[in-house]
């Protein structure tokens, strides 16, 4: 099964939705198989979207995860990193397809209250930026 990385944002979490995104992970058949509420610093954000660091966003990007809670899951599917993009939608919720998180619930390009890995080697690096291998180890 492939793995991917979610984390539901902070603005998300702030306005009550972690159970309906999870609920909605689940009604997609994916796995839970990791799960942990953070509190990044600053620099753990700067670190984690180091791949956005030349963009003109990447500064308020990592102000806002740094702003509150957010949930980090690894989530188990056939084809999960592209199911999890779909099941997301576009990044900016303006145009995401109805029916996609994002446009039920984000609120600006950069509020859009879910994060997804993008191919198999950035899942793989985003869930050993989260799960070190000792954690790694207890959910195979
Ligand atoms: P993705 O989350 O759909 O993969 P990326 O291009 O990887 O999108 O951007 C990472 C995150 O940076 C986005 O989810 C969003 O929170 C933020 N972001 C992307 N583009 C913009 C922008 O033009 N303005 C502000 N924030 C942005
Ligand atoms: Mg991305």
């Amino acid at each position: 099964m492939e793995k991917t990385l979610a984390i539901i944002k902070p603005d998300a979490v702030k306005k009550g939705l972690i159970g309906k995104i999870i609920q909605r992970i689940e009604e997609e058949g994916f796995k839970i198989s990791g799960l942990k509420m953070l509190h990044l610093t600053k620099e753990d954000a700067k670190a984690f979207y180091i791949v956005h660091k030349d963009k003109s966003f990447y500064d308020s990007l990592t102000d806002f995860m740094s702003s509150g809670e957010i949930v980090v899951m690894i989530l188990e599917r056939e084809n999960a990193i592209s199911h999890w993009r779909k099941v997301m939608g576009a990044t900016d919720p303006a145009l995401a397809e109805p029916g996609t998180i994002r446009h039920e619930f984000g609120s600006s390009v950069e509020r859009n209250a879910v994060h997804g890995s993008d191919s198999p080697s950035t899942a793989e690096w985003e869930i050993s930026f989260f799960y070190k291998d000792m954690q790694l180890e207890k959910i195979k």
